[in-house]
């Protein structure tokens, strides 16, 4: 009998903010990095891709994407490498047992909507890749970990495998050539520090100048400080995050935080041409929060910038008068919107 159903799955996927940044693929086409990260997960409350997947027998127009209601390119290598392994995984399931749909050979049509700027240095592609792979295991009801999803995530973006988790997460670069131990895992759920906030500053979300991966390729090619950052910085702050996490020290936490944004700044200013992804607000952020910690007397919040001028501010919760109080004192012109949201746990999936 022909099978006329369609099968549905939906998920949603946050944000994480990395505090040791990943920047630098030592393989670009299995998204292997140079080095492992760190990264604090944002609640889904303001921040999150909504990814529904189906697919069909009756579904003949081959795989589709269709995201902010536009439909989007699907022939690329690294979203071909998800659908490729998430099939894969399906089809050994329906090799194990015959009366299991055959959903691994009908097309895959995913709407996905993002509630935040894309590609405005938010990390739209961590949600958007992972909410996408989450979203597919989900229809193809797949026994895979987290950890095992973060391997496919990976292949679709890098961060994106740090958005599987919730909480506090580490993407382990590994050391094999076939990258099946380059992976996430949980280095501490949200509820072990649940008052940790971040404050996003958005200021701009207009798409990036320099796209990450080909900011990081010339990166790699060009910096003579960013092997210095490989070799020797990112482990020390590895460490010391983890530890940092672990005994919940904020002042360490963000210490390294700010170190980390910095170096991986300057490696994009050592980059040949140079890259730029700061303007003079994100610069004003910088000052202000060393105006807080200053006041304070120790280090209360911490800055961090990714691939764009928007700043992300981590603090806790008792320090909120007076973090947010001196941002919108200070910044209040230059900075288009802010959002709150606390470190936040995965949400339930359907
Ligand atoms: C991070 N960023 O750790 C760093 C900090 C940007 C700066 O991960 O090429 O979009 O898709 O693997 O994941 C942005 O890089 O790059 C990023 P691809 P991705 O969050």
């Amino acid at each position: 009998m022909a099978d006329n159903k369609v099968y549905r799955a939906s998920t949603t996927a946050p944000v994480n903010i990395a505090v040791v940044k990943y920047w630098g693929k030592r393989d670009p086409k299995l998204n292997l990095p140079t080095n492992s990260s760190i990264s604090v997960t944002l609640s889904q409350a303001d921040l999150r891709t909504l990814t529904t997947a189906s697919c069909a027998a009756c579904f003949a127009d081959g795989d589709s994407l269709t995201l902010n209601g536009e439909l989007s390119d699907v022939s690329g290598a690294r979203i071909q490498a998800c659908f490729r392994e998430l099939r894969a995984r399906r089809a050994v399931l329906e090799t194990a047992d015959p009366s299991l749909p055959k959903l691994s050979r009908m097309a895959l049509k995913l709407v996905s909507e993002n509630n935040f700027p894309t590609a405005a240095g938010l990390a739209s592609s961590a949600a958007g890749f992972a909410a996408l792979v989450q979203a597919i295991a989900n229809l193809y009801e797949l026994p895979d970990s987290p950890a095992q999803l973060s391997l496919v995530a990976r292949q679709g973006s890098g961060s994106a495998c740090r958005s599987l988790f919730g909480g506090y997460v580490a993407w382990r670069m590994g050391d094999k050539e076939d990258g099946s131990d380059s992976m996430a895992d949980l280095v501490a759920p949200a509820s072990h520090w649940p008052n940790m906030r971040a404050l996003i500053l958005v200021v701009s979300a207009a798409k990036k100048g320099v796209s990450s991966t080909s900011g990081m390729q010339q990166t790699v090619a060009t910096s003579g400080l960013f092997r210095q950052r490989i070799s020797n910085i990112v482990p020390t702050n590895m460490a010391a995050m983890e530890q940092a996490i672990k005994t919940r020290d904020f002042a360490k936490f963000a210490e390294v935080t700010m170190r980390d944004s910095n170096s991986f700044h300057a490696c994009c200013a050592d980059t040949y041409p140079p890259i730029f992804y700061l303007n003079d607000v994100s610069k004003a952020a910088i000052r202000a929060v060393e105006s807080i910690n200053a006041k304070a007397g120790k280090a209360i919040a911490a800055y961090t910038f990714d691939a764009g001028p928007n700043c992300v501010v981590y603090y806790l919760d008792e320090e909120a008068p007076t973090v947010l109080g001196t941002f919108s004192s200070v910044l209040g012109s230059g900075v288009t919107g802010w959002k709150e949201g606390s470190a936040g746990i995965r949400s339930s999936v359907e």
